[in-house]
């Protein structure tokens, strides 16, 4: 019985030490994503409507510092050829990684008047997709930016697509995408059929994959779960609003921002 309860010791010890890192201090932190220094980059939305947004980072001795101000409400963000690409409300930033931006495609480029731009993904040509949450209930949209062609709908008319957030490329054919309703949908580009392939992850917020295994984020339920084999199973919770979750370039970790509680955790992932 004691050699029991001293393994148990030990595990929960090895655990708290070796699996989980967590930062502090942030401003809203809405997305995630490590950079080719190897530091993990942060959009914070700070006050809503106020120009106090910014990007951040994490470097690898764990100093945090500011990369870029002046921003509105940052939130997804992705990296394409050492440039940052970052939703902020209505527009799309470029972000160099000395910290100077600019505006890469404003409001007007948009075939539709985005209302709440949220995620950014980019193909490996980079094409960038982003989506729009619009209500939060049924007037969102998928957008494709093209890197010389303009602004697209994706998908235009598919009922699945009510309030899209979270987007993941999978391949150069298909596309993740988790609604903020819960569910997790698989969009095909080449026929533009939509598969629902999971479902009640409410307040669904960002998607991460390793191998076959998916993560994906509940922002209100503050819970990250994977879908392995078909089977979803909670990985982590107590989050008080569980973010845009992304993968470490060496795909040891799951990077997790915690909006509400102003943190990024960083858990080890099989
Ligand atoms: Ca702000
Ligand atoms: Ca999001």
């Amino acid at each position: 019985m004691p050699k029991i309860i001293i393994n148990f010791v030990i595990m929960f010890f090895s655990l708290g030490i070796n699996a989980e890192q967590k930062y502090i201090g942030f401003n809203d932190p809405e997305s995630v994503a490590e950079g080719p220094d190897g530091a993990i980059y942060v959009s914070e939305i700070g006050e809503r409507g106020v120009e106090d947004g910014k990007i951040s980072k994490i470097n690898k001795d764990g100093s945090i510092s500011i990369v870029a101000e002046g921003l509105y409400d940052p939130k997804g963000i992705v990296f394409f050829q050492d440039k940052l690409y970052v939703t902020d409300r209505d527009v799309i930033l470029e972000v160099q990684l000395d910290g100077t931006w600019n505006v890469h495609t404003g409001t007007m480029a948009f075939p539709k008047t985005p209302v709440f731009l949220n995620d950014i993904e980019v193909s490996k040509n980079g094409d960038l997709y982003v989506s729009d949450t619009g209500d939060f209930k049924d007037s969102g949209f998928v957008f494709l930016i093209k890197k010389n062609s303009g602004v697209t709908v994706m998908f235009e008319g598919n009922k699945l697509i009510k309030a899209p957030n979270g987007l993941l490329a999978i391949s150069d054919t298909k596309i993740l995408i988790l609604d903020w309703a819960g569910e997790l949908l698989e969009a095909n580009l080449k026929n533009n059929q939509i598969v629902k392939i999971a479902e009640g992850f409410d307040g669904g917020d960002g998607i991460a994959k390793k191998n076959d295994t998916v993560f994906i984020s509940s922002w209100k339920q503050g819970i990250v779960y994977k879908i392995e084999n078909g089977k979803t199973l909670k990985i982590a919770d107590g989050f008080e609003a569980a973010a845009d979750i992304a993968l470490s370039s060496d795909q040891k970790n799951l990077i997790i921002p915690d909006m509400k509680s102003g943190s990024v955790s960083v858990i080890e992932v099989e």
